[in-house]
């Protein structure tokens, strides 16, 4: 008989071969969450999510004979851990597959946000290029200095890009990372006042909650820019919203919100922003490599009761 699996979120490239392997049920589709889990709770065995959705402390707790959840994606800030641990329910994520099309990513916003790219798109779009009328000049990337908040896999693929523009590197987190071969910042607002752009690449969860909050933010300056393609909840959004509105910094790119989909409409009218609506890990490659990571946890843990790449 195939164990039967709770699919808690819509996970397109991984529902055909999901389907194959598994006996699996779209949680998504159920118009009574609750009532469907109070019947059928204790028929699942595996949950797969995804990092937007998570697992609440009460969904696993209505599936009593739950033994793993597979997370597609790297961030479990929205997976109930201790619930999970409390009840012995194994926990997967997708690190390493994704760590490259983030970091270009994060590359792209951050050279998107000081060159203006969106605003010059638009520029010529909306026909205001003219003879004798030109666009703003903006700001140069090449040669400045990063800040790196957070040296986890994501952070150093950040990092190593900024070889190639020249640019000297700085990184904040709770520890230095050994054999790191840029210089740690044991505080975070030093790190900010240092830096021309302030990459946020932390995990998200209450132990980064608004880390980048309205003193930090000033201490970036109104030359300074953040980028951000981490969590929404590791920047004080309402400081961000009013830093960027009255100029205390220089712009930002974003990627993740504190509410999603919900994007502040101060956002939205802002002209020294680039948003993006938490893509940076979706590209076909690898949200196909995602995918395939999901199931082999899967497949190993059903095979010989272990995971790849568990949650340490
Ligand atoms: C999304 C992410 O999870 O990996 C993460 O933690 O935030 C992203 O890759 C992706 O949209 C799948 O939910």
């Amino acid at each position: 008989m195939k164990p039967r699996i709770l699919e808690n979120a819509r996970i397109p490239p991984l529902e055909a071969a999901l389907a194959r392997e598994y006996d699996v049920h779209p949680l998504w589709k159920e118009a009574d969450a609750a009532a469907f889990l109070r019947e059928h709770g204790r028929e699942f065995t595996g949950l797969v999510t995804g990092s937007l959705k998570g697992a609440s402390g009460e969904l696993i707790d209505a599936m009593p004979n739950l033994q793993v959840i597979a997370n597609y994606g790297v961030g479990y800030d929205t997976i109930d851990l201790g619930a999970a641990r409390r009840r012995g329910v194994a926990v997967s994520t997708t690190p390493d597959v994704l760590t490259d099309c983030v970091a270009d990513f994060a590359f792209g916003l951050l050279i998107a946000t000081a060159r203006q790219h969106v605003a010059a798109d638009r520029f010529v779009r909306d026909g205001e290029w003219k003879p004798g009328v030109f666009f703003r000049v903006t700001t140069r990337v090449a040669r400045k200095r990063l800040g790196v908040l957070g040296l986890g896999r994501i952070g150093q693929a950040i990092a190593q890009r900024s070889t190639g523009f020249g640019m000297e590197v700085r990184y904040h987190s709770r520890r230095p990372v050994a054999q790191a071969r840029w210089t740690y910042e044991p505080s975070l607002r030093e790190l900010a006042a240092w830096c021309d752009f302030l990459v946020v690449a932390c995990a998200g969860g209450e132990a980064t909650r608004h880390l980048v909050n309205a003193e930090v933010l000033d201490a970036l300056g109104p030359h300074g820019f953040i980028v951000n393609i981490a969590r929404g909840t590791v920047i004080d959004e309402a400081a961000l919203v009013a830093a960027l509105k009255n100029k205390r910094i220089a712009g930002a790119g974003l990627d993740v919100f504190e509410h999603e989909p919900n994007v502040p409409r101060e956002l939205l009218e802002a002209d020294n922003v680039v948003l993006a609506p938490h893509t940076a890990s979706g590209t076909q490659e690898t949200r196909r490599e995602m995918g395939e990571l999901v199931l082999d946890n899967l497949r190993s843990w059903y095979r010989d009761g272990r995971l790849l790449t568990p949650v340490a």
